[in-house]
């Protein structure tokens, strides 16, 4: 089957992922690195928002969590058989096939009206902040305050804090017992990454995914199973994004699916 006719019956599952965090923490760069494998040394700041989509697979065992359809509804009654005529567990894989929609959010957008918007709907949040620079680290309260109080009580996305440029962590003014107390006290899920090393940034977004499809896979499993199948950057206005429009080319269809 297509991966276009996967999408149209449903078998790969959509999240919708966005970075925020002060400016120049390296939440494009971050993007860039897991999208196109691309570093660039030179800063642009982001103006709104910028928009990336990849696919990806994850691998699950039939006692992981994986939401339930007719196919896996299939092989847990198949593998029940199996376990009552040998009495032996059988282990069966699952691919879970998910379209990621990453949103690369300008970090001057701390003081707009946008930003409940870019917020609204997202399925994970990742709070960007930069290792060497402590104020960033401080200012993650801020963005934090923002999330929770748009999301409110019954929001359910998972929310991850990302400490970046571990490559010059011998200039880090924040100790790693500071982000996992932070951590332990808001329960935010900690990473820590380079993206102009590639380090972490791949096993980043398999866990962070992993945790929002409710599946656990090992890092080594999340970093062995990495397959890309497609990826592309659209650009956007911010104004843009809340006007939906007709459907004429693929490009257009792809911007409506994040409305
Ligand atoms: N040494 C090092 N530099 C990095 C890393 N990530 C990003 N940078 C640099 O930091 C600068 C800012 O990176 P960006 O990715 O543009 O930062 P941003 O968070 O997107 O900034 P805004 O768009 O203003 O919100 C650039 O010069 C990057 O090259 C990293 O892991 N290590
Ligand atoms: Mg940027």
């Amino acid at each position: 089957m297509t991966e276009s006719s996967d999408e149209e019956t449903g078998k790969v599952r959509q999240y919708k992922i966005i970075l925020l965090g002060d400016g120049a923490v390296g939440k494009t760069s971050i993007c860039e690195q897991f999208v196109n494998e691309h570093f660039a040394t030179s800063y642009k700041q982001t103006i709104g928002c910028e928009f990336y989509v990849k696919r990806i697979q994850l691998q699950s065992s039939t006692n992981e969590s994986l939401p339930v359809d007719a196919i896996t509804q299939f092989f847990s009654f198949f593998l029940k058989e199996i376990k009552n005529i040998c009495n032996t567990e059988p282990t069966l894989f699952f691919w879970a096939k998910i379209a990621l929609q990453v949103w690369d959010i300008g970090g001057q957008s701390i003081g707009s009206k946008m930003l409940s918007k870019y917020i609204h709907g997202s399925d994970g949040i990742l709070l960007i902040y930069d290792v060497t620079a402590f104020m960033t680290f401080e200012n993650i309260q801020d963005w934090l305050t923002i999330v929770k109080t748009t999301l409110g009580n019954h929001g359910k996305a998972k929310i991850g804090l990302v400490g970046n440029k571990h490559d010059m962590s011998n200039d880090s003014t924040v100790k790693l017992s500071k982000q996992e107390d932070l951590c332990s006290r808001e329960k935010l899920l900690s990473y820590h990454v380079s993206a102009k090393t590639n380090d972490g940034i791949d096993s980043l977004f398999y866990h962070f995914t992993a945790q929002i499809a409710g599946v656990s896979i090992s890092k080594q499993e999340i970093q062995k199973r990495t397959k890309v199948v497609k990826a592309q950057v659209i650009h956007h206005e911010p104004t843009k994004l809340l006007q939906p429009k007709n459907i004429k080319s693929s490009e257009d269809k792809k911007e409506c699916l994040i409305l």
